[in-house]
């Protein structure tokens, strides 16, 4: 398997259930700083110029989402074994990207801007951070009823929330968008980042 990548949060949604799930994928740089998203030879690989891609033989996945689906069902781990599991499981991801990225997107622009060198637009910040809390708010409902999205069983729907919910991610936004219920998802993320030894046990909590 290759994985287009850079450290930002879909591909870490990626990377992490990689790490996870104990596989190994050769990483492919894609330098977002330096534009090379839009090179030629990466809009071959994504024609939207985005990050992750993972190919795996002669399938190519360009959303992080559906790269997760990909890896629980070839797998058959960290994934429910039914089909209404499933549905859950696709729901929760769903949700993510109807109802959270985009505002997260909004809020990580003074992020981004840095990254790329582009001025801030305060006003979509904003509108970002005013936005956020509803669907956060959704998420930490569950988390606080479940150890984790689909339940008591850690699975690929939390290598999705993790990145997003790290509060390191979005420091703009601070407490809100990490509050209780949701930290030990945002913090599973960090403490694998940072202790590589973890990484050999995939269940590890
Ligand atoms: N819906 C896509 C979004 C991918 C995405 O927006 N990735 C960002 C990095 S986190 C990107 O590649 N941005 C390139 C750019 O903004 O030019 C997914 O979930 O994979």
């Amino acid at each position: 398997m290759k994985l287009y990548h850079f450290p930002s949060p879909n591909p870490q949604k990626v990377t992490f259930a990689l790490l996870e799930l104990g596989l190994d994928c050769e990483k492919i740089p894609v330098d977002l700083a330096k534009g090379e998203q839009r090179e030629p030879a990466f809009l071959a690989v994504n024609p939207a110029g985005r990050v992750p891609v993972l190919v795996d033989g002669d399938v190519t996945l360009r959303e992080s989402h559906a790269i997760l689906a990909y890896l629980g069902e070839t797998t058959g781990r960290l994934w429910p074994a039914t089909a209404a599991g499933r549905a859950q499981a696709l729901q929760w991801l769903f949700f993510l990207s109807q109802h959270i990225m985009p505002h997260a997107g909004e809020v990580a622009l003074r992020i981004r801007a840095r990254v790329v060198g582009i001025p801030v637009d305060e006003a979509t910040v904003a509108r970002g951070e005013k936005a956020l809390p509803t669907p956060l708010g959704v998420v930490e409902g569950q988390l606080a009823k479940n150890r984790w999205m689909l339940g008591s069983d850690f699975s690929l729907v939390d290598c999705a929330y993790c990145p997003v919910l790290n509060r390191r991610a979005w420091p703009a936004a601070g407490r809100r968008v990490t509050p209780p219920a949701s930290r030990p998802c945002g913090d599973r993320q960090r403490r694998r980042r940072r202790f590589p030894a973890e990484n050999s046990s995939p269940h590890k909590p």
